[in-house]
């Protein structure tokens, strides 16, 4: 009784500022993971998706990813984003650049030992900060409450940066 209190209190506090901002979409991340459609991704759902990712990453099945074949997973994905999106094609393009070249950008980072190669150990890092930074309340079960709280979390980060840039 008093975890639904908590959680029924936690969604209340994040509604006023995460969910305003994006009435319409819900989290990326749980659309992305959740296989089995409960609404929610447990980290063995995320375990097992990002297998099979980093399987269907690796074009030539050589056991590790290039630039070109990270890059060209991420860009078939962001084009269905495009896709079903509603902007204009000039901001599509705008969006597309941008996101291509912080592909690039995220290879290098995720890249440790700058082999340019990237394995399944250092892509399984990056996956686990990914699934840790949504996994708000760390149960390690990333429900909608934690996505939104993360959004809310990011949300007010960017504006902090945008106001220090400024
Ligand atoms: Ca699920
Ligand atoms: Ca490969
Ligand atoms: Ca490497």
């Amino acid at each position: 009784m008093k975890t639904m209190f908590c959680l029924t209190a936690a969604l209340l506090a994040v509604t006023g500022s995460a969910a305003m901002a994006a009435p319409h979409e819900g989290s990326a991340f749980i659309h992305d993971y959740d296989a089995n459609h409960d609404g929610q991704v447990a980290r063995a759902e995320f375990d097992a998706e990002r297998n099979t990712r980093f399987k269907a990453t690796d074009a030539n099945a050589d056991g590790w990813l290039s630039e070109e074949e990270y890059v060209g997973e991420y860009r078939a994905r962001l084009e269905q984003q495009l896709a079903a999106s509603d902007r204009s094609e000039e901001k599509k393009t705008e969006e597309r650049q941008r996101q291509i070249r912080q592909a690039h950008v995220r290879f290098g980072v995720l890249d440790k030992d700058k082999d340019s190669k990237m394995t399944q150990a250092e892509y399984d890092a990056s996956g686990a900060r990914a699934f840790a930074e949504q996994d708000n309340d760390k149960d390690g079960i990333v429900t909608a409450t934690d996505a939104a709280a993360t959004a809310a979390r990011q949300l007010a980060a960017r504006n902090a940066t945008d106001k220090a840039e400024r």
